[in-house]
């Protein structure tokens, strides 16, 4: 059976603002892209000079590592991703995440406030997202993958404060306004788990105060007609070895085509982000294959 969003999910996805999948990744998977987070992050901060216990974060991860390349269409997670988002979209970051144990005086700070290690905020760019009704709109999720034991109570864990998707961002910046602590849920989760959220809502990170460092990846993806963050083309080479799929998710037409702007330029210029042809987003025959796929299992078991 492809898989397809449940009923349940797509309630917590609007009403929560997120949901989570165990076991999205094998656990070969997860030791593999550790290996591979380590080995960059070693890489890294001897280039950098970082000492080992400052966080680090790579930006446009994808480009770091093919493993890294093909979570952009990971067969769990990629479907869910186009049930809520459709199939005009894009990868708009990617990000590995690396926090070490943190100073202990860390647990002493008010989760999430402003002068904390990780005040409460809603992902966007600069200026923000233009509210509508009082509310960011739906132009992004991300996929947060998960790569080690976040079970314990701060151990670097991400808190999101459930609907708060649907909450006035103006509120993020009142000082007198108080989250209901019931509302917070602090993802404590097994590696190799996934969560699906949208970026609108408010997070913050809980200090790692456990003797593990914490690694996880995010990928956010958003409509292909607004500019990334991490890069505005990706480098040919890897564009050259991406499926049809990845070549659209990395920003790309599907066909490999270069010519973005339709038969007459001069005259009559067609944005193919605005105007996709149909082999620009390969993502779209694949939607209609996995929803004939769905359809087919659903009478054969029923
Ligand atoms: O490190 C984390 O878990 C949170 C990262 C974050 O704030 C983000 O992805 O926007």
């Amino acid at each position: 059976m492809p898989i397809c969003i449940t009923d349940e999910q797509r309630r917590r996805f609007d009403e929560d603002g997120f949901f989570l999948m165990e076991n999205a990744l094998t656990p070969s998977e997860v030791d593999d892209l550790i290996a591979v987070t380590d080995e960059l992050d070693a890489r890294y901060r001897r280039e950098k000079g970082l000492k080992p216990d400052e966080p680090f974060q790579v930006r446009n991860v994808l480009a770091h590592h093919d493993l890294f390349l093909r979570l952009v269409d990971h067969p769990v997670m990629l479907p869910l991703v186009v049930d809520v988002m459709g199939c005009n979209i894009q990868i708009r970051t990617s990000h590995m995440d690396v926090r070490p144990t943190c100073p202990p005086e860390y647990g002493q700070q008010v989760l999430g406030a402003k002068d904390s290690f990780f005040p409460w905020h809603s992902d966007g760019p600069n200026f923000g997202y233009p509210i509508t009704n009082g509310q960011v709109p739906f132009v992004e999720v991300k996929v947060g993958y998960y790569l080690t034991d976040l079970t314990e109570h701060n151990s670097g864990a991400i808190c999101v404060v459930r609907g708060s998707h649907r909450m006035s961002p103006a509120l993020l910046q009142d000082a007198t306004y108080r989250i209901a602590p019931d509302r917070i849920v602090e993802v404590n989760v097994r590696p190799g788990t996934a969560m699906l959220w949208r970026t609108a809502l408010w997070h913050c990170l809980t200090p790692n105060l456990s003797t593990r460092t914490r690694k996880c990846l995010y990928y956010g993806y958003h409509y292909r007609w607004i500019r990334p963050s991490d890069y505005v083309h990706q480098d040919p080479g890897l564009i050259a070895r991406c499926t049809p799929i990845q070549r659209q998710l990395v920003g790309e037409m599907g066909s490999g085509h270069r010519d973005y702007m339709g038969e007459d330029l001069r005259v009559h210029p067609v944005s193919r982000h605005w105007r996709p042809e149909d082999d620009d987003i390969p993502l779209k025959a694949w939607a209609e294959e996995q929803a004939a796929l769905r359809d087919d299992s659903f009478h054969h078991s029923s």
